[in-house]
């Protein structure tokens, strides 16, 4: 059987009809950035299907324009938090999350536009989601970012993408944890406690979920009330690579229409270029996140940092020190890139975030790499993930050091980083589609 035979499995069974579930039991509803990685693997056989991902995911998005990180389109008993403690709908009604994730739909809407071979069906379902693009990214540069410094911020690590990364721990550890109601770890049923956050992350993740439902999630003071302020380098990155990507979309299909929107996409690609020089770190040679609450650059080296390439500002001088640092990494655990610094005593090869490798942050980073023009490296990490698939197949993250799968399997945005950005490769780089014979595939 074929890698890609079984990619088609696994979108086809974590398929609920218009939208994809990251993981069956683990995650049973539809999460904003996987369902935009979702759709580009879609877009390889099935171009209307990967069109419905986005608009079942905007169906989730707010009347002030915020695009939720998780949709509940059906009830599911598996997964906590769950409607019941957020509390919120969309515009239109469906019940959602009240927090949101790294805006990367505009860079992936730029994609699938580039790739249809229907170029007219295409440009029509751009049209229909310019507005809302423009006003999801507008949600982020003016909720949060009210004074307009150039640095948006998340509220709970959950809208960062990289929950349970070590660079929250300073400013979570700082977040209270008085009157938690009880809640249900729903998680551990389905992976092991060790691959996932500990329970102190959890009770914090909880309470802030609290404090945030308190103020409804956007009213107005929720990010003034919020203990929790950051300015993560993935979601700020992605932001300013999204922004170039709407922008683009807007002055090539529909410039007379769009004349301020477009403006004010270069007011605010004006202001993050300028702001980005705050989040490097000369001592460590690395991008690192940004304390809002204190101003302070938070002293911990993540995957993150190296997402800055995907804006194209970086200069050739730094793009040799992360690359460097890239090397060292490897060095250090034989794989592209592990989600945090392998020097460091925090490092975890197997927990969430403190160390695993994700196929999605290696296709961000190449992507970056590609951006910068460094398409060696940018190969070797495509190798590199191309060996943890090869060796475990679709996993939500890998152990570096052994290849082994961690969370859970058959996960959607990983078979769609297969369809989308590996296998157009296998010929060019010697990856061979098919999988391996021990290896016992569920369901095939
Ligand atoms: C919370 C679905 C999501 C991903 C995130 C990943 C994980 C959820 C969780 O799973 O987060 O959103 O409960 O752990 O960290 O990036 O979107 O795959």
């Amino acid at each position: 059987m074929s890698i890609t035979e079984e990619a088609y499995r696994v979108l086809k069974m974590n398929d609920r009809g218009g939208y994809t579930i990251p993981r069956p039991k683990l995650y049973p509803f539809q999460w904003n950035w996987d369902s935009c990685f979702v759709a580009l693997g879609f877009m390889t056989y099935d171009e209307k299907r990967a069109w419905e991902e986005l608009d079942l995911l905007f169906q989730g998005q707010w009347s002030n324009g915020m695009v939720p990180h998780i949709i509940f389109h059906r009830e599911s008993d598996n997964y906590s938090p769950g409607p019941d403690v957020y509390q919120v709908v969309s515009a239109t009604g469906i019940p959602t999350s009240g927090l949101s994730q790294p805006p990367i739909a505009s860079f992936c809407v730029r994609r699938m536009y580039e790739m249809s071979s229907d170029k007219e069906a295409a440009k029509e379902k751009v049209l229909k989601l310019l507005p809302r693009l423009f006003a999801y990214h507008k949600w982020y540069h003016d909720v949060r970012d009210p004074m307009h410094t150039g640095v948006v911020s998340i509220l709970h690590p959950w809208e960062s993408g990289r929950d349970n990364s070590a660079d929250w721990d300073d400013a979570l550890g700082r977040v209270p944890i008085t009157n938690l109601l009880h809640y249900e770890r729903k998680d551990l049923k389905h992976v092991a406690a060790e691959q996932r956050p500990r329970k102190e992350d959890y009770d914090r993740y909880m309470s802030l979920v609290q404090i945030l439902r308190e103020h409804k999630h956007d009213a107005p003071g929720h990010y003034l009330a919020s203990p929790f302020k950051v300015g993560d380098t993935t979601v700020n990155f992605i932001l300013a690579r999204a922004d170039q990507d709407l922008l683009w979309l807007m002055e090539t299909l529909a410039p007379d229409t769009y004349e301020s929107e477009i403006m004010t996409i270069k007011e605010w690609l004006v202001s993050s270029k300028e702001a980005m020089e705050r989040f490097w770190d000369e001592e460590d040679g690395l991008y690192h996140c940004i304390d809002v609450m204190n101003g302070q650059r938070i002293k911990s080296n993540s995957s993150g940092g190296f997402t800055a390439l995907l804006t194209g500002w970086v200069s050739p001088e730094r793009t040799e020190i992360l690359l460097e640092k890239l090397r060292r990494w490897k060095e250090e655990t034989g794989k592209h890139v592990v989600s945090f610094d392998p020097y460091s005593p925090r490092f975890d090869p197997r927990r969430y975030w403190r160390g695993p490798v994700w196929a999605i942050v290696n296709f961000l980073i190449y992507e970056g790499l590609v951006t910068a023009g460094q398409n060696k490296m940018a190969k070797e990490v495509a190798a590199d993930t191309y060996e943890l698939v090869k060796q475990s197949l679709f996993a939500e993250y890998y152990n570096p050091q052994t290849g082994e799968g961690l969370g859970g399997d058959s996960f959607s945005w990983t078979a769609a980083m297969w369809l989308y950005w590996l296998k157009p490769l296998a010929d060019e780089l010697g990856f061979v589609d098919e999988i391996n014979s021990e290896l016992d595939v569920a369901g095939a």
